[in-house]
C-alpha cells in the first residue's frame, strides 16, 4: 500500500536513539514466556537497525535479566512462568536480530527482590540518553502490553519524544484486549505510532 499523503515522513536526526525492547528467546513463540507471533517482528527490526546504524545513531537493547529464584517467577509467588535467567540461553537475543557493534545492552530485573518492567527503572538509562543529548525515542520489541508499555511511558514522563514502531511490536495479550489497552494508553499519553516506512 502507498504511504497515506496523511502520514508524515520523518526525517532522523542526531537526537535520535533506537530502543528494542527485550527481544529475547524465552519471549518468541518457543520460549518459556511465549508472546504470540514475536518472530515476525525481528526482520522488520533489522531494517530500523540498519536505518539508524547507516545514520550513525544509537541503537540501545534492553533484557530482562533475571537471577535463579526471582521474584517474578511462579514459584516466588510471582505472575509469570520462569523466563530470561541470566547466562542461559532462553535470555539471549533472538537468533536473526542483527543487533549492531556499537549495541549498548540494558539489563534490567537484575536483582531477586525487584521486577523492572521499564528499561528506565534502576539501569542508568536515562543518564546515558542525557549524556548523548537525545530528545526522540523509536521504540518497539517485546511484549508490547508489559515492558515496551513501561519503557513508552517511563520515556515520556521523562520528556522524550516517543514513537512507538507499530510494525516491530507485538503484544503478550495476557488478557485478550492488553495490547488494544496499551497502545490507548500510550497514545493518551502522546506516544505516536509509526512503521519503517515512515522513517527516513
Ligand atoms: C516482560 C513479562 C515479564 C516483557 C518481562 O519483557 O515484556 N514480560 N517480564
Ligand atoms: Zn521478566
Amino acid at each position: 500500500m502507498n504511504q497515506s499523503s496523511a502520514t508524515p515522513v520523518i526525517q532522523l536526526t542526531d537526537k535520535d536513539a533506537l530502543i528494542i525492547v527485550d527481544v529475547q528467546k524465552d519471549f518468541l513463540e518457543r520460549g518459556s514466556l511465549p508472546v504470540p507471533d514475536s518472530s515476525q517482528i525481528i526482520a522488520v527490526l533489522n531494517g530500523y537497525i540498519e536505518l539508524f546504524a547507516s545514520h550513525g545513531l544509537s541503537v540501545f537493547a534492553t533484557r530482562d535479566w533475571h537471577p535463579l529464584k526471582h521474584c517474578s517467577f511462579q514459584e516466588q509467588g510471582g505472575p509469570w512462568p520462569e523466563h530470561c535467567v541470566q547466562y542461559t540461553e532462553g535470555a539471549a537475543f533472538a537468533e536473526g536480530l542483527h543487533l549492531p557493534d556499537s549495541l549498548t545492552v540494558i539489563s534490567k530485573g537484575t536483582g531477586p527482590d525487584t521486577d523492572a518492567y521499564s528499561g528506565f527503572q534502576g539501569t542508568g538509562l536515562e543518564r546515558q540518553l542525557q549524556a548523548l543529548h537525545i530528545e526522540r525515542l523509536f521504540v518497539g520489541g517485546l511484549a508490547l502490553d508489559v515492558c515496551v508499555l513501561n519503557t513508552v511511558m517511563d520515556a515520556l514522563i521523562n520528556g522524550y519524544q516517543v514513537f512507538v514502531l507499530e510494525d516491530a511490536s507485538q503484544a503478550v495479550n495476557v488478557k485478550p484486549d492488553d495490547g488494544d489497552k496499551a497502545v490507548a494508553e500510550m497514545q493518551h499519553a502522546g506516544a505516536r505510532f509509526i512503521t519503517l516506512s515512515q522513517l527516513t
